[in-house]
């Protein structure tokens, strides 16, 4: 099955385009797992995907937070995602691209050994670094197209014939677009540049949206611009709002009632 068809899927099972990402830290998370648990990292995901996992499209792990633990952190990512129910679609943030002989391992990688739905890529190489991921064409390779950071503008804002960067980008996904397997990632924190980018991917490509909670973007303008016109084709993510929302015991909890809160915010304006 496509990724937009499983998508839709578990949108609708869920009644959610809510993506929560795991991006475990050490500091952030709860001490007293470090104390009591054998694997307190996988004990983590373990509890926030149970008490989470009824109210969610996806879940992202941006593998900076796997790679710096090392060798553990690989095979933690690997039993994180084997936990994940069936169903729910699997995000992998790598930001991965290169030239084609090694992008074709990247995409080999997180596609066929990591069992990702889908990535993150970056458009800097062009369409030769794109078309590896392109090649897998269940999957989704959602592309940077406008990122949530305030220097984003440095280069994504930068003018061709009129043009700013982040607009072609949009119009080279759509071309890019040919197997119906591409998205665009666009920060809510930059919300007018969001509309623009909806309206020249049209209604059928999706859109990964991070920058909700810690990063402030407005949830209300992110759903009435980002999704399309049946309120779909979105996943907003949240991560460090939603996963350390807890400092105790009751950590797990605390997660679940922050993605109900978002869920049910995201909800008033789907
Ligand atoms: P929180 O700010 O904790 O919700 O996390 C946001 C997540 O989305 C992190 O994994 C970021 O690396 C990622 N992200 C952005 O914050 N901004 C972007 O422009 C793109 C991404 C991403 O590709 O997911």
């Amino acid at each position: 099955m496509k990724f937009n068809e499983k998508l839709q899927r578990i949108i609708i099972k869920n009644n959610s385009v809510l993506c929560i990402g795991l991006d475990i830290d050490k500091i952030k998370m709860p001490k007293f797992l470090f104390k009591d648990k054998k694997e307190p990292y996988f004990e983590f995901n373990k509890s926030i995907i149970d008490s989470t996992q009824d109210i969610v499209c996806a879940y992202k792990l941006n593998m900076a937070f796997y790679e710096v633990l090392g060798k553990y952190g690989i095979e933690l990512l690997e039993k994180t995602i084997d936990y994940i129910p069936e169903g729910i679609l699997i995000i992998l943030d790598g930001k991965r691209n290169d030239i084609t002989n090694t992008a074709r391992m990247y995409a080999k990688s997180l596609f066929e050994i990591f069992k990702a739905d889908a990535v993150t890529i970056n458009p800097y190489f062009g369409s030769d670094g794109i078309k590896p991921f392109l090649e897998y064409k269940e999957k989704c390779s959602f592309i940077l197209c406008r990122t949530s950071n305030q220097s984003a503008k440095d280069l994504q804002d930068i003018k061709s014939n009129n043009i700013p960067l982040y607009q072609l980008v949009a119009k080279k996904i759509k071309d890019w677009n040919y197997n119906n397997n591409c998205g665009a990632v666009v920060g809510a924190t930059y919300i007018d540049e969001l509309r623009t980018i909806r309206e020249i991917l049209g209604q059928d490509i999706p859109i990964l949206i991070p920058g909700i909670g810690k990063q402030g973007g407005d949830i209300e303008k992110t759903v009435k611009f980002g999704t399309n016109k049946n309120g779909n084709m979105a996943i907003i993510n949240s991560s460090r709002g939603i996963i350390f929302a807890g400092k105790d015991k009751n950590y797990a909890q605390k997660a679940r009632a922050a993605a109900l809160f978002l869920k049910s915010e995201i909800k008033k304006y789907r």
